[in-house]
């Protein structure tokens, strides 16, 4: 899909944003694994997640749509999934394909997991070589740590670890968390920096016993799990985009409705606060340690900042859309500590900057992250984001701000995190 993106004179309106993608996941996997019904609300019905379902499906797990965005999953315990027949997909999504490989470790099966071309690129070593250390049999194709990778469940069985990540993803330690459900004893997971918490908050709520003490997390064999509720807050991820736009188009304001604030995803407020931004975070609804908030943002004068260290991982995901913003703010803004971008669905260093540098911008790319200097004016242009939804939606919002027309290649796959993006951009403009 090629789409055609006008410059934008003033955005204006109310959004609500989807369900978060990585909470949405977690939901379908908990539920699965508890016993009795899970009710999701404001689930993300978009691909990644999608793929989630059709997964547990094939494990025998009855997961029903309501409407829109309510799933609802009946789950059959910790031992209650079945041998899937055929081939586990997870498509683009690395969340899925990581977080299973620790949880199909512990199955009395066997099973083989595979993913897209974009995918089957990404390293599957981060999760295999700890989960070796735990007793897990994971073979690639080759000997090497990609995807297809097959699981050797069958009269397997799994160690507790005492593990230090060497990097801070939310990925590798929910896998560990997941596969600890399995092992003998008490695990313990140190963290460089702390990641996205949503696997330690999901499996409290479900029941589950784990103990986080600052970066360091005891995980337990897990007897039984609960099915629950959720009401799955808006994903910030997904906010990011709006809340740059209103900030980076002139006279605009928009509100963004139920936006998860959790202290562990929300670093781009922090950066966009610092850069001198108007955000007002106007009511936080409960929802215990998955806080959300109304959140208001205005067209602002922005300055550039620092970004790095333990701010990397409470933001890995909005750096692409933040160094958009860059381009527009006074000075020098430097993202460093950030060569995870190298390995998400595409490299977004690379990406960034070169989509970035195209449309005008004064970027250059870092060994772990890149150096901006604002403001520069941005030209329309045709831009190819390749098959990376987030710098898909990055492009788009650069193409609200250039002058001219920006041509938008691959635009469908946004349909990874957020199906109805350009609708909704669309209906802000006035
Ligand atoms: O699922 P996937 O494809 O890895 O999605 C991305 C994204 O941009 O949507 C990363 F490419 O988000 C990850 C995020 O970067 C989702 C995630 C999670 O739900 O646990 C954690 C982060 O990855 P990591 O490697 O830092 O753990």
């Amino acid at each position: 899909m090629v789409i055609s993106v006008p410059h934008a004179n003033r955005l204006q309106g109310t959004i609500h944003v989807p369900g978060d993608k990585s909470i949405s996941h977690r939901g379908v996997i908990f539920g699965a694994l508890a016993q009795g019904t899970t009710r999701l609300e404001n689930f993300l019905m978009a691909d990644d997640c999608i793929n989630t379902i059709k997964i547990f499906r094939q494990m025998g797990i009855e997961i029903d749509i309501k409407g829109h965005n309510t799933v609802v999953v009946q789950g059959k315990g910790i031992y209650g999934l079945s041998a899937p027949k055929g081939q586990l997909d997870a498509g683009n999504s690395g969340t899925t394909a990581r977080l299973l490989m620790g949880l199909l470790a512990g199955q009395d099966f066997d099973s083989i997991l595979t993913g897209d071309d974009s995918l089957r690129k990404r390293p599957m070593d981060r999760v295999v070589i700890p989960l070796r250390q735990m007793g897990a049999r994971l073979m690639g194709i080759e000997n090497k740590e990609f995807l297809p990778i097959t699981i050797l469940g069958k009269g397997a069985t799994l160690k507790s670890i005492d593990y230090t990540m060497p990097v801070a993803s939310a990925q590798v330690k929910s896998s560990l968390i997941l596969a600890s459900m399995y092992a003998d004893n008490s695990s313990h997971i140190h963290q460089p920096a702390i990641s996205r918490d949503h696997t330690e908050i999901m499996l409290e709520s479900f029941g589950g016993r784990i103990h986080t003490d600052g970066e360091t997390i005891t995980t337990y064999p897990q007897p039984e799990l609960y099915g629950q509720d959720l009401l799955i807050p808006g994903d910030i991820s997904s906010a990011a985009y709006f809340l740059t736009a209103a900030l980076l188009v002139p006279d605009s304001e928009i509100i963004l409705k139920n936006v998860g604030i959790n202290p562990t995803r929300s670093g781009i407020l922090d950066v966009y606060k610092a850069m001198g931004a108007s955000i007002n975070i106007e009511r936080i609804y409960s929802g215990g340690k998955e806080p959300s908030a109304d959140i208001t943002v205005k067209s602002s004068s922005l300055k550039g900042t620092v970004i790095e260290g333990s701010l990397i991982p409470r933001l890995i995901d909005e750096l692409p859309i933040i160094a958009l913003a860059a381009t527009q703010a006074e000075g020098t803004t430097i993202i460093k500590d950030a060569e995870e971008l190298k390995v998400k669905e595409s490299d977004r260093i690379d990406s960034t900057v070169g989509i970035l540098k195209k449309i005008g911008a004064n970027i250059e790319s870092t060994p772990d992250g890149m150096i901006i200097q604002g403001p520069s004016p941005l030209f329309g242009t045709q831009l190819r984001p390749g098959s990376d939804h987030r710098m898909v939606m990055m492009a788009t919002i650069a193409g609200l701000i250039a002058q001219g027309s920006t041509t938008i290649h691959d635009a469908n796959w946004v349909n990874i995190s957020y199906p109805d993006f350009f609708a909704q951009i669309e209906a802000l403009r006035c």
